[in-house]
């Protein structure tokens, strides 16, 4: 490297990460970052440059989940770091692999007025943090980095003073080994034959069993062998909701457990005397917070078997193995059997029964958002790629039994709203051969709705669908059951068409769903973006609200 002339340090270290395999980098710039952006640019990096700090990174984790890279994103030093608070534990909590490139203010300097401690900043959200001051070992830290988002999952943020950047490069001339050819290669762990007998005898000895998968059986490829167990056992199937979709064509799955359960479901869960838990964290919604099925024994099949997760004991039988090979040596083990608790009437059930039957009383002129739903999951071509946000609508859209799940990203565990835009372009930039649909809420869109004008910019192909209900959704209803005024959380129905198309975004209010099919039609011709603005009643209430709120839906 020192043959050619003036070799900066932010040149070595963009070379460092394009070594590292990056491809793609969520970016907003400023002094701290931008001589090393535009290098890595320079290096045949795509560049997706947004126009919040939040959204590179919370694009970055979208990219990540889809893509099962490491999600990159770059951010200047102080204001730029300090936006990235409600990301970061968002992708801790997924467990999603990432870098961060940060700068630091100059430390030549006695002050510098973008200054701040970083480091406690970035480790309180679970992230790990790194202050690289040593321009010559950076890019084995960087490397380094790589090695530590992979192996731990999580978001790994390097923080390079500006003026260290700026020198002259005095350092190797080769750049460390990458972290691809140091990985371990490692085998799936098979399971102990002592524990795949013990758990046989507990499933021998169980007449309703479920069979309940998360994300760590999407990864385990062990869906096939979950259904295969449940066939062998007659029980039923259900996911997590990350993992939704999992089992789509299956006919004995009963969607997701847990807060976006369906009636049906929620009926199975309740007479459950077994769940087996495949790859899943046992997370506290996932199981209702113990509420779902209170007659059940629980084995949990994973690489690290769990007894209390979240506050509450979620198991007491545990096999720890991979996910595929622990539930293929449980099939193979277990005895023939002569019950099933499956039977065809269920599986009709299951098909024609929808998700929540309640009735509400709505006002003319608006949308009841399962019909919104409903009418989308008929139209939408099957191998486009859906994105759920947030709010109390998005119980409506993780109602979509027909959607496989790698096609369908939810990321949820921090609880924030305002994502669904940038996941919407992190999954744009993973699958740019395809529409993405964005599932959003009205105040979740308008949170970060600037980002209207990247999608825009970068020709992202995305449709975002709004169930607009002018209102902070999850609080109106909160607040009505309680009896309490709903003062700031009712805002009114705003232009959201009017607002896309002043990004320069295509903009409808849709009015009609029998018009659905020809927008679709019109839609994949175009190429392009479109926000969808369904003005929905704030009469309807999802069974989530209602079932924390039994004194008021009673009969819900
Ligand atoms: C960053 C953040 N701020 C506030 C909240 C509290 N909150 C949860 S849902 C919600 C309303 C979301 O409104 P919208 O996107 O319109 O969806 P809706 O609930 O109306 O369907 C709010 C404010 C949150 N979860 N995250
Ligand atoms: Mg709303």
């Amino acid at each position: 490297m020192t043959t050619e002339a003036k070799l900066h340090v932010y040149d070595v270290l963009a070379r460092a990460f394009i070594q590292e395999g990056v491809r793609t980098c969520f970016t907003l710039m400023g002094d701290a970052n931008m001589n090393w952006a535009a290098r890595l640019a320079q290096q045949g990096c795509r560049m997706v440059y947004v126009r919040h700090e939040h959204c590179a990174v919370a694009a970055a984790m979208a990219y990540a989940r889809k893509t099962s890279e490491v999600g990159v994103a770059t951010v200047t030093c102080g204001p730029g770091v300090t936006q990235l608070i409600t990301a970061l534990p968002a992708a801790v909590r997924a467990h999603l692999p990432m870098v961060v490139f940060a700068g630091e203010a100059p430390i030549k300097m006695g002050w510098y007025n973008q200054g701040i401690d970083q480091a406690p900043i970035i480790t309180a959200t679970g992230a790990a943090y790194h202050p690289l001051h040593l321009p010559e070992r950076m890019p084995v830290a960087i490397r380094d980095a790589f090695l530590q988002a992979r192996r731990e999952r999580r978001p790994v943020v390097i923080g390079v003073p500006f003026d260290l950047q700026e020198r002259p490069w005095v350092g190797p001339e080769t750049l460390p080994t990458p972290s691809s050819q140091l990985l371990p290669r490692l085998s799936p762990i098979p399971p102990h034959p002592d524990d795949v007998a013990k758990a046989a005898q507990l499933v021998a000895s169980a007449e309703r069993v479920v069979v309940f998968a998360g994300l760590g059986a999407v990864e385990a490829k062990a869906g096939p062998a979950c259904q295969a167990l449940a066939a062998r056992i007659g029980g039923l199937l259900t996911t997590t909701l990350p993992a939704r979709g999992l089992f789509h064509d299956d006919l004995y799955c009963i969607g997701i457990s847990g807060s976006f359960s369906t009636e049906v479901g929620l009926e199975y869960l309740a007479q459950a005397d077994l769940v087996i838990v495949v790859g899943g964290s046992l997370a506290f919604h996932a199981g209702g917070g113990g509420q779902l099925w209170r007659k059940a024994k629980m084995l949990h099949i994973d690489i690290d078997p769990v007894a209390v997760n979240q506050g509450q004991e979620v198991a007491r039988h545990h096999l720890r193995a991979d996910a595929r090979l622990g539930v293929e040596a449980l099939t193979a083990a277990l005895p023939a059997r002569t019950k099933t608790w499956r039977t065809e009437a269920m599986a009709a059930r299951i098909r024609d029964t929808k998700p929540d039957s309640h009735v509400f009383e709505i006002e003319p002129g608006f949308l009841d958002p399962r019909d919104v739903v409903e009418g989308l999951e008929k139209t939408l071509p099957a191998d486009w790629e859906l994105v759920n946000s947030s709010g109390h609508c998005s119980w409506f859209f993780a109602q979509m039994p027909s959607r496989p799940q790698e096609r369908f990203l939810t990321i949820r565990e921090f609880g924030a709203i305002g994502n669904g835009i940038s996941f919407g372009m992190g999954v744009a930039a993973a699958r740019p051969d395809r529409p993405v649909v964005l599932f959003d809420g009205d105040g979740s869109l308008i949170m970060h709705v600037q980002e209207l004008e990247t999608i825009k910019r970068h020709r992202m192909n995305i449709l975002i669908i709004v169930i607009n209900d002018g209102a902070y959704g999850s609080e109106v209803h909160k607040l009505r059951s309680e009896g309490l005024p709903e003062d700031g959380s009712v805002f009114g129905y705003c232009d959201l068409a009017a607002i896309a198309r002043g990004f320069g975004v295509e903009g409808k209010i849709v009015k009609r769903l029998e018009d659905l099919p020809k927008l679709v039609e019109e839609f994949a011709k175009s190429s392009g973006a479109a926000v969808w603005d369904f003005h929905v009643s704030d009469k309807v209430v999802s069974p989530t609200i209602r079932r924390a709120h039994p004194a008021k839906y009673a009969k819900a």
